[in-house]
């Protein structure tokens, strides 16, 4: 699959034309609680489909004891639940590895908070009357593409035992709007705690199976592999997280950051799908000390970031790097340094932010 290169090879016009497509959300839109919808990240692996709602519907068959049919105003006209759920493609770092695993290059601000709203999956579950042999369903998107020579609609399985799935939504709503096309109108799923390919956009049909379901998707991307031979396991709920706000100004090409030698308040926020953030901690001189900054909760949601601040008192002038780490309830820590994967997923490692510090 994905062929890995060295840094010194430069971004491919193949990397930059997926980049182009696909933009990150800006650093500095960290300072809000849900990220404005046109700023949230985007991942689309094939284009983005057309569809007509007049003929339009969600199938959900399969292994129920009742196939369901619905149209988009089925869907709008039931209850809506709400869900924020801060949301990072499985990508995300990707392009700080060495050598560079080719696929979308994410630095690592491939991420975002939205409140989406629409049916709970078990809802829609429940009223088919799922059979006893079923253990996933298999959600399906109308896009189409080639990925590794094998041509397929984008595909992604849930187990039904995933405790995730009784909070996950079918949302027909993005931050209290109707999902833009390129978010996956008319539907999509969105799973909390996992990696973004979990959420299928774009979704027509939704199918009870009996066996683990072995797509594209399943069986050749999103697994850790540590060689190109190696069967790998699979990628499913998102690493801890801290991204902090560049504070200053930016230099125009490099981004580097420009600021005064006055104390200032750094800010960010934090993640993890593997429970609450516990601690953050930022570091002034790249990963060898570290102090504690604050945490609070804007949000108010579970399966969202965590604002977290820290007072930084440069006391001198020149060059410094500065760094935020996250801890999650469950104990896993951020690393500083990459681990290398064959596709290139979940690489972590602390964010790396270099600040001049100069008078006047
Ligand atoms: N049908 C479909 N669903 C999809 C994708 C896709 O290409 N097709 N991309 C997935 C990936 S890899 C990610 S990271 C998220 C991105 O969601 P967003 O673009 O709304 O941020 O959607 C997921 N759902
Ligand atoms: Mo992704």
């Amino acid at each position: 699959m994905e062929q890995a290169t060295e840094p010194a090879a430069g971004i491919s016009l193949d990397e930059l034309q997926l980049a182009a497509r696909n933009h990150a959300m800006p650093l500095e839109v960290l300072r809000q609680p849900l990220t404005p919808t046109g700023l949230h990240y985007l991942l689309i692996h094939y284009d983005i489909p057309a569809v007509d709602t007049a003929t339009w519907r969600l199938e959900l068959g399969g292994l129920v004891e009742r196939p369901l049919s619905l149209s988009l105003e089925d869907l709008r006209a039931r209850p809506a639940v709400d869900l924020t759920v801060t949301m990072e493609c499985a990508g995300n770092g990707r392009a700080r590895l060495e050598p560079r695993p080719i696929a979308m290059p994410w630095l690592g601000e491939a991420v975002g908070t939205a409140r989406w709203s629409g049916v709970r999956v078990r809802e829609l579950l429940d009223e088919a009357g799922v059979l006893p042999d079923a253990v996933e369903a298999v959600f399906s998107g109308i896009d189409r593409g080639v990925e590794g020579d094998v041509a397929q609609q984008y595909e992604r399985s849930q187990r039904l035992d995933e405790p995730a799935l009784d909070d996950a939504v079918l949302a027909h709503s993005m931050n209290d709007a109707p999902l833009l096309p390129q978010h996956g109108f008319p539907l999509r799923l969105v799973v909390p705690g996992w990696y973004g390919m979990t959420n299928v956009k774009w979704l027509e049909r939704i199918t009870l199976v009996d066996r683990p379901f072995d797509g594209y998707q399943h069986s050749t991307g999103y697994r850790f592999k540590r060689h190109e031979d190696d069967p790998g396991v699979p990628v499913t709920r998102m690493l801890p997280r801290a991204l902090l706000v560049p504070p200053g100004i930016p230099d125009f090409y490099s981004r580097e950051r420009i600021l005064g030698p006055e104390p200032c308040l750094l800010e960010g926020r934090a993640w993890s799908g593997y429970g609450e953030i516990v601690r953050v901690e930022v570091s002034a001189n790249e990963g060898t000390t570290w102090f504690d900054a604050d945490l609070e909760d804007d949000v108010g949601s579970r399966w969202a970031w965590r604002r977290w601040t820290a007072e930084w008192d440069p006391l001198a002038c020149g060059r410094f790097v500065l760094c935020s780490r996250a801890t999650d309830a469950a104990g896993n820590v951020q690393p500083v340094e990459s681990v290398w994967n064959v596709g290139g997923y979940a690489n972590n490692a602390v964010q790396r932010v270099a600040v001049t510090v100069a008078a006047g």
